[in-house]
C-alpha cells in the first residue's frame, strides 16, 4: 500500500476523489492503485521490443548508436514503426467495426425491417446521401436510405479506388493523398494490409510503414468513423446545442440507477426510450424506487448526451468510482474501453454488471445479448429489468453519492456550428473565418482523447484548455477529454468571461456560445475533419487543411484508437500533440520522421509533451506560424467608421 499516491495527486475531479477515498476505506482496489503498483514496462513504452515471431521476442537497446538488431536483422526503426502501425490498425479496426455496426443497423431501418429505430433526421439523410453520390431527386426516402446504407457498407469491403468521403476533403488535400499513394481503398483492406505488412519479414522500411499507417488511419477518419457519425445522426438525430448535467452527482439515491457504458449509441438510445415507459416505471416503483434514472458514461454516453441531453456520469476513469457509490443497480456495457476490472469492482458492491455484445464478453459478467437489428426493444426491457430487480439489493450503509454535478451545453456538430454562426438562411463558417482573420480568435484546437491512470486525472486536459482559451484559441472537444472540461464548468456560455482572452470572449459572448465546444464521442472526431474542410472551403485561410491555424491534442490518451485518430489528423495536415508519451526511442530515424520529416510529406506532424503548459505553447507556436504564413498574424481591429471617416474614404 505504501506505493499508492495521495488522492489529491491522482485526480482533480472532486467526485472521483471522494469515491477513491471511499474505496480505500472499504479496501476495494481501483485501476489507479493497480497503476501505482505496476510500473510501465520501459521497453514496451518505447516500442523497442518485437514479438512478431518466435525467433524472439527480441529487445533492442534504446541508446544510440542503435547498432543492435533483432535475430532477423530488423532495426530499431522497423521495431518502432511496426509497433506504431499495429496500434493504428487496431484503432482503425475498432472505430470502423463500430461504423459497420451502424451501417448494418441503418440498412435494417432503411428497408423498413426494423420497427425499433427510425430515421430521425431526413435532412441529414439527404446531405449524407449527396456526399456518397446517391441520387436524391424525386426519390422516396426509403429508396435513398437503402442506397445510402449499401453505399456505406460497400466502403468496408471495397478493394480498389478510394473511399468516397475522402472526396469531401479540400481538393489540394485529396491530390496530396493521391500523389503519395495513401488514398484508402477500403476500410477492411487497409487494416488487413497493415497486419500483413507488420508481419515478420514483410515491410521493413520505417517510412513506408508510417505512410502505410497513414493510409490505414485515413480509412478510420474519412471512412469508418465518418460513416458512423453520419448514420448515427440520421437515426438518432444530428446534435444541436442542448443543456445537460454531468458528473457522478447525476446518480439519484431514490431511483433505480442504470449506467450504459461503451461506444455504440443504439442500445443507450433504446434504453433512453424505455426509461420513461409507464410499465417499467411502475415496476421500478413497485420495488420501492421513485423511478428510473438512466445515465450514460464514456462515449455512447457522449453521443446521447449531445443528442438527447441524457445525464452523463463521467469519463473513462470514473467507471470504477461510479460503482463505488453503491448506488448503481446495473451497468450495461457493449464494446471498447470496458476495463475487465469492473467485473470485480461490481462484485464488491451490489451492482449487476452486464455485457451485451457478442464481440465483448467478460469472464464473470452476466451476458444478455443486444442486437440493434432485431428485438432491440424486447432485449432493452430485459436489460432494464436487471437494474429494476436489483434495486432492493442495495446496501444502504454503502451508498454515498457525490453531490457534484455540472450543467453544460453540448451538441456542436458541424451542422449546428454552421447554423449558430450564420442562421437558418445563411448558415456559414464565414463569421468563424472572419474572426480568425481579424485575430479575435487566434486559431482552433481539437482537444480530445482518454484518461490514463498514469497521469493526474482530468488535470492535463483542464490545464491545457485553460492556456489555450487565455490565448484566444477556440477549443473543440470529443471523448473523455470533453467530459473532463464539462465537469469543470467550461461548457457554459459564462465560461467565456472567466477563462478567455478578450478576443475569444467577445466572439463567444456575441454568439452566446461556450468557448469549449462538445462535439461528441471519439468517432465524432470525424466532425472536426468536416469542420476543417469547411473552413478551407469558406476561404481566406489557405487552400488546404495544413494551411489552417489549428492544432490537435490528446493529453491523457491510453487507447489504440487515440493513435489512429492522432495519425489521421497528422495525415490530414494537422499538428498533433500527445501527452503521456508515444512509444518511440528519441533520436531514431523513425522518431525524427514522425516528429519532423512527415510534415514535408503530409503537412502535419506529431509531438509528445506531458506538461500541459508546454503542450499549449507548442500548439500556440504552431498556430502563430500558420497565421504568419497566411499573412494574418498582425491583429487587425475592426474599424467603425463615423461620418467623418466615411467622407475621407476614397471610393
Ligand atoms: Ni475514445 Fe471513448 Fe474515452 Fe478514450 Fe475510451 S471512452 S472512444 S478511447 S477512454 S476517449
Amino acid at each position: 500500500m505504501s506505493k499508492l499516491r495521495e488522492i489529491q495527486d491522482i485526480t482533480v475531479c472532486e467526485s472521483t476523489a471522494q469515491m477513491l477515498t471511499k474505496a480505500r476505506a472499504e479496501g476495494v482496489e481501483t485501476p489507479f492503485d493497480r497503476a501505482d503498483n505496476m510500473s510501465a514496462c520501459p521497453i514496451g513504452a518505447q516500442n523497442a521490443c518485437c514479438k512478431h515471431c518466435a525467433m524472439g521476442p527480441c529487445r533492442l537497446s534504446s541508446k544510440a548508436p542503435y547498432e543492435k538488431v533483432g535475430v532477423c536483422g530488423a532495426t530499431i526503426d522497423t521495431f518502432q514503426a511496426r509497433g506504431f502501425a499495429r496500434m493504428v490498425a487496431a484503432g482503425t479496426a475498432a472505430h470502423s467495426d463500430h461504423g459497420r455496426e451502424m451501417s448494418e443497423l441503418f440498412l435494417s431501418v432503411a428497408k423498413g425491417e426494423n420497427p425499433d429505430f427510425v430515421i430521425k433526421d431526413p435532412a441529414r439523410l439527404l446531405a449524407f446521401a449527396k456526399d456518397f453520390g446517391v441520387e436524391t431527386e424525386g426519390r422516396t426516402e426509403k429508396d435513398i436510405a437503402v442506397d445510402l446504407a449499401e453505399a456505406c457498407l460497400s466502403q468496408f469491403g471495397q478493394q480498389h479506388g478510394h473511399l468516397k468521403l475522402m472526396e469531401t476533403a479540400p481538393k489540394k488535400r485529396f491530390d496530396k493523398w493521391k500523389d503519395l499513394g495513401v488514398l484508402s481503398r477500403g476500410v477492411d483492406r487497409e487494416v488487413v494490409e497493415m497486419m500483413h505488412r507488420t508481419h515478420m519479414g514483410v515491410d521493413q522500411d520505417y517510412k513506408n510503414l508510417v505512410l502505410g499507417a497513414s493510409r490505414c488511419s485515413l480509412a478510420d477518419g474519412w471512412g469508418g468513423a465518418m460513416i458512423s457519425t453520419g448514420l448515427s445522426d440520421i437515426m438518432f438525430g444530428t446534435p444541436k446545442p442542448i443543456r445537460a448535467e454531468i458528473d457522478l452527482g447525476v446518480l439519484k439515491k431514490e431511483y433505480v440507477n442504470i449506467i450504459v457504458h461503451g461506444h455504440e449509441p443504439h442500445m443507450l438510445d433504446m434504453l433512453a426510450e424505455l426509461s420513461s415507459d409507464a410499465d417499467l416505471v411502475a415496476k421500478a416503483k413497485a420495488q420501492g424506487a421513485a423511478g428510473i434514472n438512466l445515465v450514460g458514461m464514456c462515449c455512447s454516453g457522449n453521443e446521447q448526451l449531445i443528442r438527447r441531453g441524457i445525464p452523463h456520469a463521467g469519463n473513462f476513469m470514473q467507471c470504477d468510482p461510479a460503482i463505488v457509490t453503491g448506488a448503481v443497480d446495473a451497468m450495461m456495457v457493449d464494446v471498447q474501453c470496458i476495463q475487465q476490472g469492473l467485473v470485480k469492482m461490481a462484485s464488491c458492491y451490489h451492482t449487476k454488471f452486464v455485457t451485451t455484445n457478442y464481440r465483448a464478453k467478460i469472464e464473470g459478467a452476466q451476458h444478455i445479448e443486444f442486437h440493434g437489428e432485431h428485438d432491440a426493444r424486447k432485449t432493452g426491457i430485459e436489460l432494464m429489468m436487471v437494474g429494476i430487480n436489483n434495486y432492493k439489493n442495495r446496501k444502504a450503509d454503502r451508498v454515498e453519492i457525490p453531490a457534484h454535478k455540472q450543467t453544460m451545453v453540448g451538441g456542436f456538430s458541424h451542422e449546428s456550428i454552421n447554423y449558430m454562426l450564420g442562421g437558418t438562411y445563411r448558415g456559414s463558417y464565414t463569421p468563424l473565418n472572419d474572426n480568425i482573420i481579424n485575430g479575435r480568435i487566434r486559431g482552433v484546437a481539437g482537444v480530445v482523447g482518454c484518461n490514463n491512470p498514469r497521469v493526474k486525472h482530468d488535470w492535463v486536459h483542464i490545464e491545457l484548455v485553460k492556456e489555450l482559451l487565455k490565448n484566444d484559441v477556440l477549443v473543440v472537444q470529443t471523448g473523455c477529454s470533453a467530459i473532463a472540461l464539462a465537469k469543470a464548468g467550461f461548457m457554459q456560455p459564462e465560461a467565456a468571461a472567466k477563462y478567455c482572452g478578450p478576443g475569444l470572449r467577445e466572439v463567444c459572448e456575441t454568439v452566446g456560445m461556450p468557448p469549449v465546444l462538445h462535439s461528441g464521442a471519439c468517432v465524432d472526431n470525424s466532425r472536426v475533419l468536416v469542420a476543417l474542410s469547411e473552413m478551407v472551403r469558406t476561404g481566406g485561410l489557405g487552400d488546404d487543411i495544413s494551411d489552417l491555424p489549428v492544432a490537435g491534442a490528446a493529453p491523457e490518451w491510453m487507447s489504440e484508437k487515440a493513435v489512429a485518430i492522432g495519425h489521421y489528423f497528422v495525415s490530414s495536415g494537422v499538428f498533433t500533440v500527445f501527452g503521456v508519451g508515444l512509444p518511440h526511442v528519441p533520436g531514431t530515424k523513425f522518431a525524427d520522421y514522425l516528429f519532423g520529416g512527415i510534415e514535408q510529406d503530409l503537412g502535419g506532424k506529431w509531438a509528445v509533451e506531458q506538461d500541459p503548459y508546454k503542450m499549449a505553447q507548442l500548439m500556440i507556436d504552431h498556430i502563430n506560424k500558420k497565421r504568419e504564413a497566411l499573412g494574418i498574424q498582425e491583429k487587425k481591429e475592426r474599424k467603425l467608421f463615423d461620418m467623418e471617416a466615411r467622407r475621407e474614404l476614397k471610393v
